[in-house]
């Protein structure tokens, strides 16, 4: 790590209980680098007992002896495919949240000057990596991309890799013990092995800074022995070629300016971005773009916006499984597109890489989120600097991809949690550090709704760029008078945004039931739909929407045996894409708003 950020990041982690070894914050675009795929099938070694540790199976002795046995092979059990999750491969792990033994084996031929690193894209949630026998480090959180150096670890010929991955929830983990979806163990997204010269680019930061339309700023890092060199930075649709020579730890600082078209969801244009230094080079496709909250207002490039999103599970529709290809995420951003969309928040946890690159193609703003989610265990020690390791890996992934629009710190965590207010304000101001150009929240619920009024009073609010509210009216909270005659009133005037409303509904079920929650008729669920399009009329400051959720999603505490059955029925679409009723009701409303005009209003206080 090269900057000041790096070190005080390092310091933190010293100081707090977070698992990781060894792991590195993974290099940016693992995927534009010189890579072997290590996807496909991995043996594997089922554990629900944490027995594997006592037998020492990363050894993978074998018997040599004619009274020697040993209680475990690899060899002779069964086989998993990479990316995915154990849970939906074997029958008998579907429910299993705990340890599974992955073993791979490579073939590797020494170069000279090359060093070689082991990428993860995740792994859920706990991984303990070997490397011929030896244990090389371990990564805590599901959801992010880590690496680790085998320039030292590996030989010519075959090498193997295991990797002890263990999905068991814990009280200090982000997220927590209690989460309303399924819980998919496993190596869930793409493993490759990575090849750099002695001397790679590590990182970089090319977006427009703050407020700007024109001018880029940001900055290169390089990680090795020899990190004084020459960058430059060619865009050449645009005949750029800014060059620059990075300080002594191994720094640069990237600023030119250049008409540049701007993405939009209208055109989302990209450009191809080459990253030179003089011991290696990597090729991005990089677009520009402005977002700015100014009054209650949202602009992008300039231009009032209005956000008219979706929330969006991880999940593989028509089988479902925890979605990790670009084919998985082609199907659930085209569904978003359909409903017309131009934002997903990816709910809530960073999706893989695959979704956001594909999102920013297709024209879809992203809002990315790290997982801390209702109960997470604020007031455990070090459990700040924890989530400030997977705000660091989910920014450093996605901070070039221009469609992210918004850091989300967390969603519904209680303010009568110890340490939880302080700890999100001193999380704020970091992302801010690290990246001041997108906006940032964190996600509030249970605020006061009284008389019909309803009483945003969150003083986190004061700290965050814009206010993000689950409402939930008509469903777990009772309408308490016309919604077309709801008031609102806010800790501070803040941009806002309903980020999660809804109800449940099966399809086909109870037909023409409109008013019993408990029928879970497509009919009540679209009745909620268009009573909240009478809210949003009344909600003053309202700059975007994103009803919950797209797709029906497996969920284990729906119990309910006929209409849920472990789904969480809320989605708008089956998870076979049917679409329910509330659909075209919110089709419509969006239809009806081109992007960059805001919902007329009937009343409140514009
Ligand atoms: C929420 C959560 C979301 C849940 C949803 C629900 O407030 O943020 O994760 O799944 O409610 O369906 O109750």
């Amino acid at each position: 790590m090269n900057s000041t950020f790096g070190w005080k990041l390092l310091l933190a982690l010293l100081l707090s209980s977070i698992s990781n070894l060894n792991a590195q914050t993974a290099m940016i675009s693992a995927y534009a680098r010189n890579a072997t795929s290590l996807n496909g099938d991995w043996k594997v070694i089922v554990d629900p007992a944490d027995a594997g540790v006592y037998r020492k199976v990363w050894l993978e002795i074998k018997p040599l002896k004619k009274t020697d046995f040993f209680e475990y092979s690899f060899e002779e059990g069964p086989s998993l495919h990479v990316p995915g999750d154990f849970n939906t491969q074997l029958p008998e792990l579907f429910y299993m949240e705990s340890i599974v033994w992955y073993k791979k084996t490579f073939i590797y031929s020494a170069k000279e000057n090359r060093r070689i690193f082991l990428h993860f894209g995740a792994v859920n949630y706990l991984a303990d990596v070997y490397c011929n026998g030896a244990h090389i480090g371990s990564h805590e959180g599901g959801f992010t991309p880590f690496q680790f150096e085998l320039t030292d670890k590996v030989k010519p010929g075959e090498n193997s890799i295991v990797v002890k991955v263990n999905s068991q929830r814990k009280k200090d983990g982000i997220p927590g013990m209690g989460f309303d979806w399924f819980n998919y163990g496993g190596i869930t997204r793409d493993v490759n092995l990575i090849e750099v010269n002695k001397t790679y680019i590590e990182d970089y930061f090319i977006q427009l800074k703050k407020n700007s339309q024109n001018e880029v700023l940001g900055w290169v890092t390089l990680n090795g022995d020899h990190v004084s060199q020459k960058i430059s930075i060619g865009i050449p649709e645009l005949r750029i070629n800014f060059t620059t020579t990075t300080d002594d730890n191994g720094r640069a600082v990237v600023n030119f300016s250049s008409k540049f078209k701007l993405w939009s969801p209208q055109n989302p244009k990209l450009y191809r971005v080459i990253i030179t230094s003089e011991t290696d080079t990597v090729e991005d496709e990089i677009g520009f773009r402005n977002i700015e909250a100014r009054g209650r207002e949202l602009f992008l490039n300039g231009q009032p916006v209005f956000l008219k999103g979706v929330n969006i599970h991880e999940e593989r529709p028509i089988a479902p499984a925890r979605a990790c290809t670009e084919a998985d995420a082609m199907i659930l951003l085209t569904w978003a597109k359909e409903l017309g969309c131009n934002l997903v928040r990816l709910a809530h946890y960073p999706h893989s890489e695959h979704m956001v690159r594909l999102a920013e193609k297709m024209g879809l703003m992203v809002w990315d989120e790290i997982p801390a989610y209702q109960h997470v265990e604020f007031s455990t020690p070090g459990f700040g600097a924890k989530m400030q390791l997977v705000m660091n890996e989910m920014i450093r992934r996605d901070r070039n991809r221009c469609n992210v629009v918004i850091w989300s710190l967390s969603n519904e965590t209680y303010t009568t949690t110890p340490e939880r207010t302080l700890i999100l304000i001193d999380l704020t101001k970091k992302c801010r550090q690290m990246d001041s150009t997108r906006l940032i929240t964190s996600v509030l619920s249970n605020q006061l709704y009284k008389d019909n009024t309803f009483h945003v009073w969150d003083t986190l609010c004061r700290h965050l760029d814009i206010i993000c509210i689950n409402e939930y009216l008509g469903w777990y909270v009772p309408w308490q008078g016309r919604p077309s005659e709801t008031k609102w009133e806010f800790v501070v005037e803040k941009p806002l945004i309903i980020s999660e409303f809804g109800g449940e509904a099966k399809l086909g079920s109870n037909i023409g039931l409109k008013d019993e929650a408990s029928s879970w008729s497509e009919e009540y669920q679209e009745d909620i739909y268009k009573k909240q399009i009478e809210l949003f009329g009344v909600t003053p400051n309202l700059v975007g929407l994103c009803p919950w959720i797209l797709v029906d999603y497996r969920s284990p505490v729906r119990m309910h045996p006929v209409y849920q059955n472990g789904f969480n029925r809320k989605g708008l679409l089956t998870e076979y894409g049917e679409k329910k009723k509330a659909w075209y009701v919110m089709k419509s409303f969006y239809e009806s708003h081109p992007d960059g005009v805001g919902v007329p209003r009937r009343g409140g206080r514009d």
